[in-house]
């Protein structure tokens, strides 16, 4: 008797612009493939190369999978490890922090978490414990995104409310500026973006597919973003496309930076970013004159001077008056609260007896070193071990035998080996959630499909049995799933309850968001904050600066490290068709620099600076500028001969705003390493 097929419908949790519909086959209880949902507006029917990839691969191999709760026997790192009862891992975790809790105050608890999954509950609810328990947030944004959200915030009063893309259809040029969707968002760079009428601009240094595909492309150095948007400014000034009646009705602080603006001519422009004068003349004119949209990628705030440069691109929003309308507006990140859901719903903070103490990514190896500061550590969501800075560093501090270490994961990572206990999470294809992707204002359906592998519990089922074990009696802690999602799909207005949503899979509002339609913004001002008071309270400039970064001292190259097409941040790297992909690491650098440094394609090499060393191997490519090592994050450190990936090179040195990572200005120097064997050839690396 054949077995029945089933189609069930249901999303991608990475944490990607495009949050995919899926449709996946199972038969006899077991699946058979994770496919694109056909009737997704974005994925069509295909996942992008990665998910498609893994999806079919490393996350349906059970032997590949944590599947019981694990108890360290062996040394921090060598990953010897016994397993032991649910029971006995929640109970022996709590009887330790409870100890230490007698000594030392909650906030010596720390937890970090990401990524890992975005859906709603599986990456919220957990906050409820923590809250409760009073510990420290290692706060997630301050590895990825913080800078802009701070800069978003001064200007326009939030970073969370976004153009809705749907109105691409109305806009005459839409600009990328410091994305890279070809990798980062694949199905908009594949369908979004070559279906709007609009002309294309992508600014950028890396001379990525999207930015090949663009009708102009300003290809600038690495942290002069600042001085380019004056430049522009400058020269929509010059075509008499400068709106003075917007500056006049709806900003404030234009004085502030229009001295800056009269010195930035185009030509000033050119020696300070690298960009042809004529080039950024002709982006001001298609810019200027609008409708258009500016998606502020997260690329260009992980510089130091990064809120800054927000700040001025957002500067040439208010002085081309291109937002509160179809077609015109910014788009960082579009927030739960478009869809109308309040995220505190799910995490709870009134939960906290005592503030919200929390941390930068950029101090958490120092603070784990340190016993006075540090006694707990929990992972959820976070391969800490491959997406933080100060690589050695952290790892020696995962080595404190005093410290206790609870990981969180669906596989065995780096982050995991070090940790006392190792609870297995289910994946998103075995319990029920919801997603709310950043870039379109969607409400998507997260499908239980199988059961979970193992002994896997969902992340929040193990924080519900680790607040029960610590005796907390806040019915908040144990509120169930389905109720999470009943209040959660009310909020969205919707109308729609979980089954009637699990059947569409993806739900919209009909008519499209046109976000500050009334042109009063949520600042002090109500207007555009060009200048602001908060900034400057907070130790800030006043206005934005027409600031552009020194290139890289002499011998050393700006090592960026943008996502990766076939990585997920560190997801997928355990994949063994992925790691196929990957090859051993390589340093993309332009060939007259290779010329310079006598390295060849393929030549075995190391970047090093005062932070630490990586081995790579060149290749060339004419795509990366001069001056540049493109180096793409999330590979598993312990798959590399030299247990390092990039962030083995990075500094944690802080941005100016939101003590958040500036990962793309991290500098070394590229030689060929000793006795290394060169396979030399002048092939060229696509991007
Ligand atoms: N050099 C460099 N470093 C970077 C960046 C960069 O540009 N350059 N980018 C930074 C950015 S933008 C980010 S957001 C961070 C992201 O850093 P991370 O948060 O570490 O990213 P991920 O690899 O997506 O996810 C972490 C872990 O979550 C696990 N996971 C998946 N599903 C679940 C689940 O349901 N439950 C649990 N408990 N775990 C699960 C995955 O297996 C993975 O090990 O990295 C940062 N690091
Ligand atoms: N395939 C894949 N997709 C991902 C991820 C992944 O790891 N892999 N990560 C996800 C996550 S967590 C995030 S936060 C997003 C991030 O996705 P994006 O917003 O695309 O950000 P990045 O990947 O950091 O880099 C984007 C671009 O910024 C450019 N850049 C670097 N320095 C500068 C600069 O000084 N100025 C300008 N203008 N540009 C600069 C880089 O060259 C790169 O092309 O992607 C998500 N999507
Ligand atoms: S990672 Fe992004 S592109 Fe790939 S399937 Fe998931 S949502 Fe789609
Ligand atoms: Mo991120």
């Amino acid at each position: 008797m054949r077995s029945e097929r089933t189609e069930i419908k249901t999303t991608c949790p990475r944490d990607c612009y495009d949050s995919c519909g899926i449709s996946v086959m199972v038969e006899g209880g077991r699946i058979r493939s994770v496919k694109g949902d056909p009737d997704h507006f974005l994925s069509r029917g295909s996942l992008c190369g990665k998910c498609s990839i893994a999806y079919n691969g490393v996350w349906l191999d059970p032997a590949a999978r944590l599947n019981a709760p694990l108890k360290r026997i062996g040394g921090k790192g060598t990953g010897h490890f016994a397993p032991v009862s649910w029971a006995e891992a929640i109970k022996e975790i709590a009887a330790r922090l409870q100890s230490l809790l007698e000594t030392h105050p909650a906030s010596s608890v720390l937890h970090t978490h990401y990524t890992g999954t975005c859906s709603v509950i599986a990456g919220n609810f957990p906050l409820r414990f923590f809250r409760r328990l009073g510990a420290t947030e290692v706060d997630p944004d301050t590895v990825c995104n913080k800078a802009g959200h701070e800069a978003l915030g001064y200007t326009l009063g939030t970073s969370m409310i976004g153009f809705d893309p749907r109105t691409a259809s109305a806009a005459a040029s839409i600009l990328v500026w410091g994305a890279n969707p070809y990798s980062s968002a694949p199905h908009i760079h594949q369908s979004w973006l070559p279906e709007a009428p609009g002309i294309k601009i992508v600014i950028d240094p890396i001379a990525h597919p999207t930015a090949k595909a663009a009708d102009l492309f300003l290809q600038l150095r690495p942290g002069t973003d600042a001085a380019l948007a004056f430049a522009l400014i400058h020269a929509v000034e010059e075509a008499g496309l400068l709106r003075r009646d917007f500056l006049d009705a709806h900003t404030f602080g234009w004085s502030a930076i229009e001295e800056g603006v009269r010195a930035m001519t185009p030509e000033r422009g050119e020696a300070l970013t690298g960009v042809p004068a004529s080039l950024i003349r002709e982006a001001a004119m298609v810019y200027g004159r609008g409708p258009s949209l500016m998606w502020l990628g997260q690329g260009m705030q992980r510089q130091k001077m990064g809120g800054n440069a927000c700040r001025a691109a957002l500067a040439l929003v208010a002085a081309t008056g291109n937002i509160g309308r179809a077609g015109a507006g910014v788009l960082y990140l579009n927030g739960p609260a478009t869809r109308g859901v309040d995220l505190d719903y799910v995490t709870k903070p009134e939960l906290a007896r005592d503030g919200l103490p929390t941390l930068s990514h950029m101090d958490l190896a120092q603070t784990l070193a340190d016993p006075g500061r540090a006694q707990a550590l929990f992972c959820w969501n976070n391969n800490i071990l491959a997406s933080s800075p100060q690589q050695a560093a952290l790892r020696r501090a995962l080595e404190r035998e005093d410290l206790l270490h609870v990981a969180l994961d669906i596989f065995a990572t780096d982050t995991t080996d070090y940790a006392d206990y190792v609870l297995p999470a289910a994946s998103f294809l075995e319990f029920d959630d919801l997603m709310l992707p950043y870039f379109h204002n969607a409400v998507s359906v997260q499908r239980k499909v199988v059961d979970p592998v193992g002994e896997a519990l969902p992340n929040q089922e193990i924080f519900r049995r680790l607040a029960a074990a610590m005796g907390f009696k806040e019915p908040e802690l144990y509120e169930p799933d389905d109720e999470i999602l009943r209040v959660l799909l009310e909020e969205t207005g919707l109308g729609l309850d979980f089954e009637g949503l699990a059947a569409r899979g993806t739900a919209m509002p009909e008519v499209p968001l046109i976000p500050f339609a009334d042109l009063v913004f949520p600042t002090p001002s109500g207007r555009i904050e060009i200048a602001s008071e908060r900034a400057r309270e907070a130790g800030h400039p006043y206005a934005p600066l027409p600031h552009a970064d020194q290139s890289a001292e002499s011998g050393m190259l700006r090592v960026l490290s943008p996502a990766s097409e076939w990585q997920l941040n560190s997801s997928y790297g355990n994949d063994g068709k992925i790691r196929g992909r990957l090859g051993v690491a390589p340093a993309l650098v332009n060939p007259a620099d290779a010329a310079m440094l006598a390295l060849a394609d393929g030549t075995e090499a190391v970047l090093e600076n005062a932070t630490g060393t990586l081995p790579v191997v060149v290749r060339l490519s004419a795509d990366v500028p001069r001056g540049v090592a493109l180096v793409h994050k999330g590979r598993w450190p312990k798959f590399e001969a030299a247990r390092a990936n990039v962030n083995v090179l990075n500094p944690g040195e802080k941005a100016d705003m939101g003590e958040s990572s500036c990962v793309h200005a991290v500098e070394a120097r590229l030689s060929a390493r000793a006795r290394a064997r060169q396979t030399a050839g002048d092939r060229e690396c696509a991007i």
